[in-house]
């Protein structure tokens, strides 16, 4: 008996180890997800068997790759991947080879028997390696690592569109560790993002330690208190605690060495001459006024700037020198944007400063500012980045300008032969909301879905084939005014960073939404497997309503995932998987009406539900058109939206709704198909005033039977104060007949003095226009 057991217990063994050398091979071709989409991929069948057997084998020339990409392959598989020397069967092997001519390239072959990344240089074989570890099996990224990873055979070339591919984060408004920032690193890098602009100072904390100036981090490191809730909220209120930190000259060396092991260039930002509060908080011998100042408490745009006197240049060219010392980076970031000029408007000094050079205004004493800067960094090496403010006045003859506010500046400095980075507002910034759920967390404002960032495309079609080469690339800004932890900078960043580095990765005929959405399904579990909490709303229900072309109104409800079934309710019940209906095709509305609907997966709700309600009126769905469109950021759903029945959020004016005016009058035509009785008309504005929304002046309607006569109607200069965020004027018109209606609406005008954004321009908010 003990014998057939031995027998029996030596058999099982045998077993188990035969089952754990040769797992069974997939018989199903693999789906290969791959974030950034490579050049050229084509798939083979069969796999590489990846166990505790494989070896890893790195060209002599990359001896610190070898380190690098040994740990992380190690730590994704769990498997032991020993160095080997040769390029045997069962090798991983990374070997460099000048014939793979394209910068940062690489070709990655994965054969039955080996792995092969090609690359002239280490940084493409390191890309190399980032496919590969996306080509690994979902139970990579699982709990429980396999004992063998199957690794689809495949061919892939692949090589970078453009050279700068980055991203932006703000560690001034809000503070994050050095461990925050490792594992930042760690997963642009994964996506084969190569710049990482980090803006280290601002008008609420100073964070990068300077020997010279230690009162820097000492006092301008810290602030008092910080605004809770949003910044538009009234009244203010502030959390009562000291607030700050910053980065030690030894913390900031390591990060920019782990950063370029990674193959990621950190640019320094160093605010200049606005965003200075911080940094006048500590040395107040630097402002036009004598302060005292303190680091910002809450934020915006602030008055108080870098007077541009000799002993402010001997400053910043000290904290500059400490901070090339510490930056290898061919880049330095002097911000430039956002600087009030009213300190040298008052100041004798800087008035008589613009005489003594000959300038014009203190648009050019602020070129005057970046250009004395300009010249000390390129003294030293290197080149100054600033904001595309630093056009105003006049360009510094080298610099790089980072267009922001929209993609003007960008086309002005390639077309004046200056390099550019695109990172506009409208699809760049990650501070907005990326969803219009109510359940989002509080964000600056504006709506940037995932979508949106996706649909970036970064050379503006005003550029010749020329211009362009100046476009060096796209940049994903996260700012931090409302992002107090990691996990909801997680939150922000990811997957929207994920559409940013497809962007400046992937050739552009290469690109496509629907296809990105559902790679994103594999990849989300990879970022959550790498310690990240990313959004997720592949399967939120989206709504598209049409209108405005006198069509009526029709709505197209839609998620990432074009394979999940929607069902609906038009009654304001909750739709269910079982009890509402399948939607099949755009929803013609045609009166008052409630909208529910959901995404279902495995016959159950998935994702968020959407719900619009409509509020139907006598223009709902017919003709508009506007004398002046909308800021491009600002469209809704077309001028349509105005007359959909569906009215602009309470909370956010960033929405498909709302439509945004800065610098133009509203004046929208209004033809409802045939003359009729009209008694009312009635219009929504936003107002968030720290956001430089304003109600406005003024509104006027005038009434036409032809088209071509019109009539005032009713007007008002008494615009009803916002309850919350809304204001709503209601005028009579009178039992009048009409078929067209003339809507003139006064914007506010320049933002007064004393006020955030004092000087701008107000922007006007508009939705619904309804006429009963
Ligand atoms: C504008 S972008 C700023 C920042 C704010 C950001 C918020 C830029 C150059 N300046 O100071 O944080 O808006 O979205």
């Amino acid at each position: 008996m003990r014998h057939i057991l031995i027998l029996f217990g030596g058999l099982m063994s045998l077993l188990l180890l035969a089952c754990e050398a040769m797992p069974p091979m997939p018989t199903e071709a693999a789906l290969i997800e791959v974030v950034p989409k490579p050049l050229s991929l084509s798939q083979a069948a069969g796999y590489f068997r990846w166990n505790k057997k494989t070896k890893l084998v790195v060209d002599g020339a990359w001896p610190e790759l070898a380190a690098r990409v040994g740990e992380q392959l190690r730590t994704q598989t769990g498997l032991p991947l020993a160095a080997g020397s040769e390029a045997a069967d069962g090798a991983i092997v990374l070997v460099q080879d000048a014939s793979v001519k394209a910068a940062e390239g690489y070709e990655l072959e994965v054969g039955p028997a080996r792995i092969t990344i090609r690359a002239a240089e280490a940084a493409g074989a390191f890309y190399g390696v980032q496919t590969l570890v996306q080509l690994l099996p979902a139970e990579a990224f699982g709990e429980e690592k396999p004992s063998t990873c199957f690794v689809p055979c495949v061919q892939i070339s692949d090589s970078p569109r453009f050279p700068y591919r980055g991203m932006h984060l703000d560690v001034s408004r809000h503070f994050f560790p050095v461990e925050a920032i490792k594992k930042h690193l760690d997963i642009l890098a994964a996506h084969k993002q190569n710049y990482f602009h980090w803006h280290l100072t601002d008008d609420q904390g100073w964070r990068i330690e300077i020997k010279q100036y230690p009162k820097l981090t000492e006092v301008g490191g810290y602030r008092k208190e910080t605004l809770i809730g949003h910044y538009g909220d009234e009244p203010q209120r502030f959390d009562g605690k000291r607030y700050g930190g910053f980065y030690t000259q030894e913390e900031v060396r390591e990060l920019v060495r782990y950063a370029a092991e990674r193959y990621i260039t950190v640019v320094p930002e160093i605010e200049m001459p606005g965003h200075a509060q911080a940094a006048l908080s500590a040395y107040p011998e630097l402002g036009c006024t004598p302060g005292p100042f303190e680091a910002a408490t809450k934020w915006g745009v602030f008055e108080d700037v870098f007077c541009p006197k000799e002993e402010t240049f001997v400053f910043l060219e000290n904290v500059l020198r400490e901070v090339m010392a510490l930056f290898p980076s061919p880049y330095i970031h002097i911000g430039g944007d956002e600087c009030p000029k009213v300190r040298w408007e008052e100041s004798d000094f800087c008035q008589q400063l613009i005489k003594k050079e000959g300038l014009k205004d203190e648009y050019e004493l602020q070129s005057y500012f970046v250009q004395r800067i300009e010249r000390f960094l390129n003294a030293n090496g290197r080149k100054l980045i600033g904001w595309d403010e630093i056009l105003e006045g006049g360009l510094a003859p080298n610099a790089l300008v980072m267009s922001w506010r929209g993609i003007e500046g960008g086309i002005a400095a390639a077309k004046s032969g200056h390099e550019v980075i695109m990172t506009p507002t409208s699809h760049c910034y990650f501070d907005y909301y990326q969803a219009e759920h109510p359940d989002e967390p509080l964000a600056i404002g504006g709506l940037l879905p995932l979508e949106k960032v996706y649909s970036y495309e970064p050379v503006p079609a005003e550029l010749s084939a020329e211009e362009a080469r100046f476009i060096l690339g796209a940049q994903g800004n996260v700012w931090t005014e409302y992002i107090p932890t990691v996990a909801q900078l997680h939150y922000m960043t990811w997957p929207r960073a994920c559409a940013m580095a497809e962007i400046g990765w992937t050739a552009k005929a290469q690109r496509s939404y629907p296809d990105f959405a559902a790679r994103m399904g594999s990849h989300l579990p990879r970022l959550q497997s790498w310690g990240i909490q990313a959004a997720n709303h592949l399967q939120d229900l989206k709504t598209d309503v049409q209108s405005g072309d006198g069509q009526g109104v029709r709505v197209r409800l839609y998620t990432d995932s074009p394979e999940a079934p929607i069902q609906y309710t038009l009654d304001g019940q909750e739709p269910t998987a079982a009890a509402a209906v399948r939607y099949q095709q755009p929803i013609a509305v045609a009166g008052d009406m409630t909208l529910k609907a959901a995404a279902t997966a495995e016959g159950k709700l998935a994702g968020r539900a959407g719900m619009l309600h409509f509020d139907w009126h006598k223009a709902a769905g017919k003709t508009v058109s506007l004398l002046h469109p909308p800021h491009e950021k600002y469209q809704g759903n077309g001028p349509g939206s105005l007359i959909n029945g569906v009215a602009g959020s309470r909370e956010r004016y960033g929405d498909a709704e709302w439509l945004g005016f800065e610098g133009q009058d509203l004046v929208a035509t209004i033809d409802l198909g045939e003359a009729q009785e009209v008694n009312e008309l009635s219009t929504r504005f936003y107002r968030a005033e720290g956001q430089w929304v304003y109600l406005p002046k003024s509104v006027q309607v005038s009434l036409s039977v032809d088209g071509k006569t019109y009539t005032p109607a009713a007007s008002s200069s008494a615009i009803p104060a916002a309850e919350g965020n809304v204001s709503e004027l209601k005028l009579p018109l009178g039992a009048r007949t009409a078929r067209y209606l003339r809507v003139a609406v006064a914007r506010h005008g320049l933002i007064p003095a004393g006020e955030q954004g004092a000087g701008y321009e107000a922007w006007l908010f508009v939705d619904e226009v309804r006429v009963r």
